[in-house]
């Protein structure tokens, strides 16, 4: 009873004779995700390549690309939705939405191969032709963008026609009839496929697996050459920076040595990282130039050697984010190298009228900045150096600007390469039309960075950072539970444009739950908002209060 039926079912039901007959299974959705893997490891090895080989000049990544033009398309209230609930995670996010859309494609690319190989390879083709389209439309696209994406899918598509074409001509398993435990003894192809080449399916899963290691490899290797390459980019500008006619130094009394408080100085690869970018343009200072155009008598075009023959200047300034919210970490304290902005502006004549300049990016952000926080006396920089070095890529490489006192998306534009004189009823700043306000002055803000959560009963050191950039900070205050507020110790204050560390001995913790609150008061002598707000449209504002066990 038993032997019969298992020498009818696969007689009865069929999958070897379908298999036979036209490639059913896992096999082809195998053969579609060996193809796309094929595709993109070839596009991003030879984009890596070409970026390594042309020092930080080449090519960028097609799957980026695709990435980038999937950002631009997105809507906004999609984007918002993104940020806010993956926070600066939404990148890896995206990243991995990406992979697991390729992977579904290249699956289903597979399967239409079963029904018909043209289809296949057309539908890859064509998939390949919107990823050509993405690159084309990235805003630093050159012709030789196209040549590895071009490259990729030629390969891809001749691995996809000629693995389901073998998978096709390959047998499955046992034929029909033949039971398993007869299959070692009497399968002819298998001995067969030894000394000819008509494939096995399992020489052509193998195959198709193999290649799709290697595709994999080769997506991994490209982003490594491309990495070495934007950093061989980099050394390019490593060789020329300026000597700023004014130098600044860090007095020791700014510093602090409270364990977990914020360090005066942020180092460059601690830095916070805010931008529309998914990634970082890459910027050939070679070809790099600054236009002033708009309202202006005369219009200027700067390229790199012209802006590093100015007289720079260096600055401490700290940089925070709009979006930063009370107590939060996207704020950041460098020393910046540039040339005034002012200078820049008062060679280009500013016409009667204007009251904005629109700095542009090269990934056409922009940002709308009051002109007169640009040409009055403060450190507005056309900044070229962060702590010293060549602007890390992220950070804006080879040229941002940097303004005391406003959130960095109405005045920190990265990557730049236009300042536009305009006016604020003409031109509006990349976040104004999605609910953000044209003018990010920066609020009072203080942060207790140590304890954050527990503590030990007796003498405590409370310690933290308070900034409000361009007017200083003259007082900070502490309160323990609902106490009075006690004055914390101010550490120096080199300038009024970055923030200034303080710290607050609490001598008595007692044991138990407790809740630590500060603010500031800034160099005018006014007292931070205990006003709640969120970050949209114009900043957060609020108490920071934190809540800590005493054991
Ligand atoms: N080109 C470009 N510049 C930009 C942005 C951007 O999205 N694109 N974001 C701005 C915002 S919102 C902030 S807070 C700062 C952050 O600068 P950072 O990433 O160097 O910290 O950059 C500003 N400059
Ligand atoms: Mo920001």
């Amino acid at each position: 009873m038993t032997s019969t039926t298992e020498a009818a079912r696969p007689a009865a039901t069929g999958p070897p004779e379908r298999a036979t007959s036209s490639p059913g299974g896992p096999g082809p959705a195998l053969v579609g995700v060996a193809a796309g893997a094929v595709t993109v490891g070839v596009a991003e090895l030879l984009a890596g390549a070409l970026l390594r080989v042309l020092g930080g000049q080449g090519t960028p990544s097609p799957l980026l690309a695709v990435g980038g033009a999937f950002v631009d398309l997105t809507p906004h209230w999609l984007k918002d939705w993104a940020v806010a609930t993956f926070g600066t995670a939404d990148k890896l996010v995206l990243g991995i939405g990406i992979v697991v859309t390729l992977l579904v494609l290249a699956l289903l690319v597979g399967r239409l191969g079963v029904v018909s190989r043209t289809a296949a390879a057309a539908v890859l083709l064509l998939l390949g032709a919107v990823a050509l389209a993405a690159v084309a439309t990235r805003p630093s696209f050159a012709p030789l963008d196209l040549v590895p994406t071009l490259v990729g899918l030629a390969v891809g598509a001749c691995v996809l026609w000629v693995l389901l074409g073998r998978l096709r001509a390959a047998p499955a398993a046992p034929r029909p009839g033949v039971g398993a435990g007869r299959e070692r003894h009497t399968h002819p192809e298998a001995v067969r496929t030894d000394h000819r080449p008509a494939p096995t399916r399992r020489g052509v899963l193998g195959a198709a697996a193999g290649i799709g290691v290697l595709g994999v490899l080769g997506v991994v290797a490209g982003q490594a050459l491309a990495r070495t390459g934007r950093a061989a980019g980099d050394a390019v500008a490593r060789l020329g920076l300026p000597t700023p006619r004014r130098s600044v130094k860090v007095p020791a009394e700014a510093l602090s040595d409270v364990p977990g408080q914020t360090t005066f100085l942020t180092p460059n690869a601690d830095f916070y990282r805010i931008d529309t970018a998914l990634f970082a343009p890459r910027v050939d200072v070679g070809r790099w130039r600054l236009r002033v155009t708009g309202m202006v008598d005369q219009e200027i075009e700067l390229d790199w050697a012209e802006l590093l023959a100015q007289d720079h200047v260096e600055a401490l300034v700290t940089l925070a984010c709009v979006s930063n919210t009370v107590g939060g970490e996207l704020v950041g304290n460098a020393r910046w190298t540039g040339w005034p902005v002012r200078e820049l502006l008062a060679r280009a004549g500013v016409q009667e009228g204007a009251d904005m300049v629109l700095s542009r990016s090269v990934d056409g952000f922009t940002a709308g900045t009051p002109l007169e926080v640009l040409t009055d006396d403060r450190d507005a920089l056309i900044a070229v150096a962060m702590n010293g070095e060549p602007l890390p890529v992220e950070h804006g490489y080879p040229v941002r600007l940097v303004v005391p006192g406003l959130y960095g998306y109405v005045s920190a534009t990265k990557w730049l390469t236009e300042l536009k004189v305009t006016r604020f009823d003409a031109d509006e700043g990349y976040w104004t039309p999605r609910g953000w306000a044209a003018l990010g002055p920066v609020k009072t803000a203080s942060r207790i960075d140590v304890p954050r959560r527990e503590a030990p009963a007796g003498p405590v050191t409370v310690a933290g950072v308070a900034w409000a950039q361009h007017r200083g900070i003259s007082k900070v205050e502490v309160r323990v539970d609902d106490g009075v507020w006690s004055e914390a110790t101010l550490l120096a204050e080199p300038t009024v444009d970055a923030w200034r560390l303080w710290t607050w001995e609490w001598s008595d913790a007692e044991a138990g739950q407790h809740e630590l609150t500060v603010r500031a008061t800034d160099g005018t002598g006014e007292l931070q908002t205990d006003r709640t707000a969120p970050p949209a449209p114009d900043g957060a504002s609020g108490w920071h209060t934190v809540r800590v066990t005493v054991r």
